[in-house]
């Protein structure tokens, strides 16, 4: 602890040793790591309960894309022994009752504050201390402050006039508690993200009309969904230790083993032998089960585009939709791929109408429905799946302020930048877990491991008496790696299709990669080396001159 802190305490200054913003997957892991390194801590919640993204996300269909027994925590096996996941993508509300789960478990509770929003964060260079300021007003001091902040929680809402709109309108992560009923209804759904292709075919079976708005196709992946059996939970228990040991070894931090196989070579007849393994075995699976270059070889990710396109051909019977559905200024793995559970079916149904909004765009609400280029268009209820302000989002919209005042959104004015996804120059025993230039991969493991690296500065600090803070220069070189990573694959196209995780998705947003592409594993080793240099902090003394 530094002088000025420890004087700071002593005076009763510090209200907590460390305050945590969110009580998602992030945060929850958070708090245990801290607590179980001695260092006080409380979660600053805005929602009224656990969940984060797993909490506000609660439109029909939510669920994950990831696979059930890796969606979760590995640091405390009997938790992972007593747990029963019930389906290999678990729903919204299965993970919500899982994160619950963990805080009762974990008796974590007590020290979240629930239904508080973090309006602000200052550094104070004198005391060396954060004041957390929230929407009641309330203000706390602490040593160290970890935005548990997620990735997805700005919603992006680009139309104008919904206050007119006389029928119900939703933006996906703000959806009510209570289920909203579709029944004889005609529907809009704008958006084809992740999100969108969840609820479009659950809303179809309902509404009575269903008119999605699609600006620029996706390639989605067959789910493939099942309920999961005792033999099969059983089997992943007791094969656990494995299971984390292939998630800690696969590049996205999924728990598949290599498959040791390009697509040159692949004799030319067995490619789409290949291929049509993947798009059976569903998930992710195509992306990683099939070519280990199927995201670095450009032949290779055409192939797997084009597999992809002509199963929309084969699937969607009205050649003009099936076409409007084929995406086309982007390769396999450019935008995030979503997982679909009978998607492209979807467009057979009678009652579902695809509108390309490049040709009639979404101009804004009305009183009856939505004013497009090409005239009005009547609807009962409208969701808005557009997306996030992600990855930086929810911290440029906070008011956290560092060094000399300067705030984190002038930081990233031009666009967000951290070293490993965790420490920002300027911002002093400030981390965030999931921030930019973290690994593009399976959330849980890489949260894990960020909330362990974060436990280990903040001992490490407390026992030196430094502050934890890097450099400029720390954090340029790691987005030069984490450049160079992202331009050794082929997903640099991404940025013509509005990639949210180039930040392009977002009007007035710098482009920028907001991910590391470099694989899980390399990530988790260069953390380990990091360590070893004593976390490439700088020294406490000079680092106001830093950069
Ligand atoms: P995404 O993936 O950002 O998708 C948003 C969708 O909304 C996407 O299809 C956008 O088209 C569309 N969009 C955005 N703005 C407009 C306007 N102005 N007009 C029409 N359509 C628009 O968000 P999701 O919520 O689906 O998923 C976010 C992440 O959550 C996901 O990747 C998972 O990690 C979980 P575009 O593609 O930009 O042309």
């Amino acid at each position: 602890m530094t002088n000025a802190a420890q004087a700071a305490e002593q005076k009763g200054e510090v209200d907590v040793e460390a305050i945590v913003i969110g009580a998602g997957f992030s945060g929850l892991r958070c708090m245990h790591e801290l607590r179980s390194r001695g260092i006080s801590t409380k979660i600053l919640e805005k929602g009224t309960d656990v969940g984060g993204t797993w909490y506000w996300n609660r439109y029909p269909g939510a669920r994950t894309d990831s696979e059930s027994w890796v969606y979760c925590y590995s640091f405390d096996k009997d938790l992972q022994q007593e747990w029963d996941w019930k389906e290999r993508f678990p729903t919204q509300a299965e993970v919500q009752a899982y994160l619950g789960h963990v805080a009762d478990r974990h008796d974590m509770r007590k020290d979240i504050e629930f239904g508080v929003m973090v309006e602000a964060a200052k550094f104070d260079e004198d005391s060396q201390l954060w004041t957390v300021t929230t929407s009641t007003g309330q203000t706390y001091t602490s040593r160290y402050v970890v935005a548990a902040t997620g990735q997805l929680g700005i919603q992006h809402f680009p139309f104008a006039g919904v206050e007119n709109f006389q029928g119900q309108a939703y933006h996906s992560s703000s959806w009510p508690k209570e289920p909203v009923d579709f029944t004889g209804k005609r529907v809009a759904v704008i958006g084809t993200g992740a999100t969108g292709i969840q609820i479009i075919p659950l809303v179809a079976q309902e509404a009575e009309s269903l008119t999605v708005f699609q600006r620029t196709p996706n390639y989605v992946m067959p789910a493939r969904n099942f309920a999961l059996t005792d033999t099969h939970r059983n089997a992943i228990k007791r094969d656990y230790d494995r299971v984390w040991e292939q998630v800690r070894d696969q590049p996205f931090g999924m728990a598949f083993d290599p498959v040791n196989r390009i697509s040159g070579d692949t004799e030319p007849a067995s490619r789409d032998q290949v291929l049509q393994a993947g798009w059976e075995a569903g998930g992710f699976r195509y992306i990683f089960e099939t070519f280990d270059d199927l995201l670095t070889d450009q032949e290779c990710n055409d192939l797997a585009s084009e597999f992809v396109r002509n199963k929309i051909r084969a699937i969607v019977k009205d050649p003009k939709t099936a076409e409007l559905l084929c995406p086309t200024n982007h390769p396999v793995g450019g935008k995030r791929v979503p997982l679909g559970h009978f998607y492209y079916e979807t467009f057979n149904r009678d009652n579902v109408t695809l509108v390309d909004v490049n040709a009639n765009p979404v101009e804004r609400f009305t009183e009856k429905g939505l004013k497009t280029a090409d005239g009005e268009l009547e609807f009962d209820v409208i969701i808005i799946a557009t997306g996030f302000d992600a990855v930086s989002g929810a911290l440029t919209h906070m008011n956290v302020r560092g060094r000399d005042g300067q705030t984190i959104e002038n930081r990233w004015a031009d666009g967000a930048e951290s070293f490993m996804g965790m420490m920002v120059d300027g911002f002093p025993n400030f981390f965030t877990i999931l921030g930019p230039q973290g690994p593009f991969a399976n959330n849980p493991p890489v949260i894990e491991h960020q909330a362990e690296w974060i436990g280990k500065v903040i001992t490490h600090c407390e026992q030196e008496g430094k502050l934890a803070e890097v450099s400029r220069q720390t954090v340029n070189d790691w987005f030069r790696v984490t450049q160079e990573a992202f331009d050794s694959t082929v997903l640099g196209k991404g940025e013509e299709a509005n990639s949210w995780y180039l930040g392009a998705n977002i009007p007035g947003k710098a482009h920028k990669i907001l991910y590391w592409f470099g694989g899980a594993p390399a990530y988790f080793d260069l953390l380990e080396e990091a360590e070893r240099r004593g976390f490439d902090l700088v020294d406490a003394r000079s680092a106001a001159t830093v950069g």
